[in-house]
């Protein structure tokens, strides 16, 4: 079935804006007209933009979502974060695009936004795959006073504004894998990198790497069945840069109030969104699984665990299986 779509895809993609008629794409496809019309129907449900017209045939709306710094300069209401934007139409990765401005003594709360990441990166270098065009893939750079025990709290900070930002702008309650992806309906929409700029002395910067998957409706095959977007769960087309405002006034309001009253008050927004908060989790560690039920964070970040034997454990990284 994934395969139907994709080669559908394909074909309205190669045919920008024009209508392709009903025996065009069953014979691309090789099934009858009535299957085409049961595909297109099924598109439709996923959130695409279908046109069916007699005598004519069939359009897809091309993507008309852009990002743009002057957009995402309008109406932003914050005072830091995001009060420098830098947009690129294609990079490999924004986290190497922000480690090059901090050289450059960028301001605290620059933001780097891309349209297409090309190698970009999660944790353990594994790779965060994102389509042209669809997509969130941003980094924020951070410059707070903190000990090096604080720094792993960002990104916490950061998936409980993301988790906001979704639910103000698309209306549906995300949760939080811990430690750094956010889920929607059991599926990965986001993932959050976060990564020390430091030389021996000192911690100089934090940058926080954000993707997530927007209008993104096919996903590669290997993470078709791990990865969801926006669009997939809300049926409807997102618009980028609102989503984009929308998470840098929540983090401004969030890190503002971690300045000033510490981390309990993100741990708590944290939790309450948190997947499998008092359920049982498995947790793949370096030296075995670990199973039990999930009790929350520690000011740290790292994971309680509650054995059957009622043992509290300490999880510092781990894969979480759901
Ligand atoms: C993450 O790593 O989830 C952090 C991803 C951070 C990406 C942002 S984009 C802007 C900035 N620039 C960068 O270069 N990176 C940051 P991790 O927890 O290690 O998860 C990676 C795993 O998620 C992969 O091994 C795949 O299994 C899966 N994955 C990859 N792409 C995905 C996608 N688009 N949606 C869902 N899952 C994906």
């Amino acid at each position: 079935k994934t395969d139907i779509r994709k080669a559908l895809l394909e074909l309205f993609s190669s045919t920008e804006t024009e209508f392709v008629s009903g025996q065009a794409i069953a014979d691309h496809l090789n099934c009858s007209r009535t299957a085409v019309w049961k595909h297109m129907n099924a598109l439709k449900e996923e959130g695409f933009l279908v046109e069916a017209v007699r005598n004519k045939g069939y359009r897809l709306e091309q993507n008309t979502d852009q990002i743009s710094e002057n957009e995402l300069y309008l109406g932003l209401k914050t005072e830091v974060i995001g009060q420098k934007i830098v947009y690129v139409e294609e990079t490999s990765s924004t986290q190497l695009i922000a480690q090059q401005l901090l050289h450059q003594d960028t301001p605290e709360g620059t933001l780097v936004v891309t349209n297409f990441q090309s190698a970009g990166r999660g944790r353990l270098s594994r790779a965060w795959l994102s389509e042209p065009g669809d997509n969130i893939a941003m980094s924020l750079i951070l410059k707070p006073k903190l000990s090096m025990q604080q720094f792993p709290q960002l990104t916490f900070l950061a998936s409980v504004s993301i988790v906001a930002a979704i639910k103000e702008v698309v209306g549906i309650e995300a949760q939080i894998k811990w430690p750094n992806d956010i889920f929607i309906a059991g599926k990965k929409v986001c993932g959050v990198l976060t990564e020390m700029v430091s030389d021996p002395e000192e911690v100089k910067a934090v940058i926080i790497g954000m993707g997530i998957n927007v209008n993104q409706a096919v996903f590669a095959e290997d993470i078709a069945t791990i990865a969801t977007s926006l669009r997939l769960e809300s049926g409807e087309k997102q618009q980028r840069s609102a989503l984009i405002q929308a998470i840098l006034v929540h983090f401004e309001a969030f890190y503002q109030q971690y300045l000033t009253e510490g981390f309990s008050p993100i741990k708590k927004y944290w939790e309450a969104h948190a997947l499998q908060f008092n359920k049982n989790i498995k947790a793949r560690t370096l030296k075995g699984v670990l199973e039990g039920e999930f009790k929350g964070i520690t000011d740290d970040g790292v994971l309680l665990l509650q054995d059957a034997a009622g043992e509290i454990h300490h999880v510092y990284s781990a894969d979480i299986e759901i």
